[in-house]
């Protein structure tokens, strides 16, 4: 938001000191701009984990997916925050890449042979409430 900020002080700041030509060019390239963070989705949904290793391949598994720029895992809420071009990819893919990695999700069961070679700590419940407010502190292990 910042940025379009900027421009728009850019713009009228162009507009001063330059001829018209310059600054029509300014303003198309803020459109081109804009469009593309328009093109970007903001999605949350529950995942069950443990801890901050969790939270590690979690995030990684998100963001291999091409398409995906930001991935949020908060330990406490069980819920991960995702930023993605939805012209390069989807909902699922990111349910399934974080359940490829072995964690559940709402969507997608984590896969049974990642789970297993999670480290111990990581071996989250699979009945683990998501979604959670997190006002109650998950349990340190
Ligand atoms: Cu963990």
């Amino acid at each position: 938001m910042n940025r379009v900020i900027l421009s728009v002080a850019v713009i009228a700041a162009m507009s001063l000191t330059s001829c018209k030509n310059e600054a029509k060019k300014e303003t198309e390239a803020t459109a081109t701009e804009v469009s593309k963070e328009l093109a970007m989705t903001e999605l949350s949904f529950g995942v069950r984990g443990n801890c901050g290793m969790c939270k590690k391949t979690i995030e990684k598994a998100a963001n291999s997916v091409d398409g995906v720029a930001s991935a949020n895992w908060d330990v406490d809420k069980k819920k991960i925050d995702v930023t993605f071009n939805d012209t390069k990819t989807d909902a699922m893919a990111i349910h399934k890449a974080i359940a490829a990695s072995g964690y559940d999700t709402e969507k997608a069961t984590g896969d049974l042979e990642a789970y297993e070679n999670l480290p111990d700590c990581c071996k989250y419940d699979h009945e683990m409430m998501m979604n959670q407010s997190g006002e109650v502190k998950a349990d340190v292990h």
